[in-house]
């Protein structure tokens, strides 16, 4: 059995009931193949994919909290620090009631190669809990935000580990963590990125996974000969990533004509009012069943559904595993030419397999949405300088990363004679700076 074979078994033997992990690292190391068999004497010996499959560190926590009614309520915390050769830890806090051990690790384990990706100095790290934030009051968030932080503070700081937001985790709650982080330890530190703007947050941030994804999409468009204006694109979910997605979209000249959250999805054959999305969403924070009230013309509709409307462009938004093989066909069979995961893992193995097999131009989450984190680091040099830069200022900046890895990512590909596979060319761009670094860093 070859050396990534073993290691898979490995890690399936050692973490079972980790589906998603297992996905995330199967990903990874059938991509790596041609690369490690190039240096698999040496690769072995110094145990380096052992290595790479085992977080450095992870934490368990219990947070307390106190509801309106004066109920104390339990949650699970976790925070796993993975993989920090290149740079200090550095990933989102995801709340959702899904929350568990194996979605953090495969979190932490696709976050590794995204932050390589960005040429910014950053490890690999995931966190959240098993928390549900629908329906719960601002005191209620505040109260679990405050026990969370008090818990992880401890092995967080703006040279260890830096956490943002994930689903679930925006300004509001990066906020109150960050309070209660300054009164723990007197300091006042870029210990965590997605800030608000008045307390050391980046312009450009709220927006950059989401534009950041469309500025890839339009570099690969234009080096494959095609102009993303006028192209019909489906977007998935309609929080923070989707609708900066649909944003830039509608901003470059494509039209955005659905949108979702876990209840159920919109068609708007006119293109997606962002402004009425924003409005639903960061101010009321209600439900897309709200959107026909501001858009007669669109039809909302129970379930999943967004991939059976014809479109040049897919954009998966919302969570992990929810493109499936059955949906890639229908893609295919629509004429989608791109699928670009906006969201982690969102697209199954299987579906995968078939876009590439039918030269659907697929890039990976690790390499398309990138852009949320590289503007995090963005915001952590800003802090460390005590600057703050224009908007436009950073927006140029993601662009120009957004650019680099899009090429990056392509020549890698090509380089081991698989053009045109962003799989294996984001696998092995991102892990080769990651491997040079621990290799020349001794063994721990
Ligand atoms: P938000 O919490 O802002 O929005 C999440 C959206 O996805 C909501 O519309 C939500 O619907 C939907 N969703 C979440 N879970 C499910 C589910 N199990 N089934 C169906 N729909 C679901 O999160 P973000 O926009 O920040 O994150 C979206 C994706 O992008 C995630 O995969 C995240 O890991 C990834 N990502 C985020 C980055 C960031 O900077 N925020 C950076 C890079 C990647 P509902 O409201 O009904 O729950
Ligand atoms: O998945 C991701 O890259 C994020 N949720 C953003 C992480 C960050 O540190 O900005």
């Amino acid at each position: 059995m070859g050396y990534v074979d073993e290691i898979y078994e490995l890690v399936v033997n050692k973490n079972p009931a980790e589906p998603e992990f297992h996905q995330a690292v199967k990903e990874v190391l059938d991509s790596l193949r041609l690369a490690v068999d190039a240096n698999e004497a040496v690769y072995r010996r110094e145990g380096l994919l052992e290595r790479l499959t085992e977080p450095d560190r992870q934490f368990k926590f219990k947070v307390p909290w106190v509801d309106d009614s004066g109920k104390v309520n339990v949650n699970t915390g976790y925070r796993v620090q993975f993989n920090n050769a290149i740079g200090p830890y550095k990933g989102g806090l995801r709340l959702h009631p899904s929350v568990n051990l194996g979605i953090i690790k495969f979190l932490g384990f696709e976050q590794i190669f995204k932050n390589s990706l960005t040429g910014l100095p950053i490890g690999g790290s995931k966190g959240g809990a098993d928390f549900d934030p629908k329906g719960k009051s601002d005191r209620e968030i505040l109260s679990f935000c405050t026990s969370f932080i008090t818990e992880l503070y401890n092995y967080i700081g703006a040279d260890i580990d830096v956490p943002a937001g994930d689903i679930g985790v925006g300004a509001r709650e990066i906020g109150y963590m960050f309070g209660q982080y300054k009164k723990l330890t007197h300091s006042y530190e870029g210990v965590l990125t997605g800030k608000g703007l008045s307390y050391g947050g980046s312009l450009a941030r709220k927006e950059a996974t989401g534009y950041g994804l469309m500025f890839l999409v339009e570099e690969m468009l234009k080096c494959a000969g095609e102009d993303i204006k006028g192209k019909v694109c489906t977007v998935s979910g309609s929080g923070n990533v989707a609708t900066y997605a649909i944003e830039k979209a509608h901003q470059l000249g494509a039209k955005v004509v659905t949108c979702s959250d876990s209840n159920g999805w919109v068609y708007d054959p006119e293109g997606i009012d962002v402004a009425a999305l924003k409005q639903i969403k960061e101010i009321n924070r209600a439900r897309l069943t709200e959107y026909a009230k501001y858009r007669p013309k669109s039809t909302y509709h129970e379930g999943r559904g967004v991939w059976s409307i014809k479109c040049d462009i897919a954009l998966p938004c919302a969570t992990q595993n929810e493109v499936f093989l059955d949906d890639a066909k229908t893609l295919v069979s629509n004429g989608c030419i791109v699928l670009a995961e906006g969201a982690n893992m969102p697209t199954t193995l299987d579906a995968v397999d078939y876009l590439l097999e039918n030269k659907v131009m697929f890039v990976p989450g690790k390499a398309a949405n990138a852009g949320g984190v590289a503007t995090s680091a963005l915001e952590m040099t800003q802090n460390s300088q005590r600057l703050n830069w224009s908007f436009e200022e950073v927006e140029s900046k993601l662009k120009q990363i957004m650019v680099n890895i899009f090429h990056n990512i392509d020549d890698a590909a090509k380089r081991y004679d698989c053009a045109g596979n962003y799989v294996v060319g984001a696998n092995i761009a991102g892990f080769e700076k990651v491997a040079d670094a621990m290799l020349a860093q001794g063994i721990y």
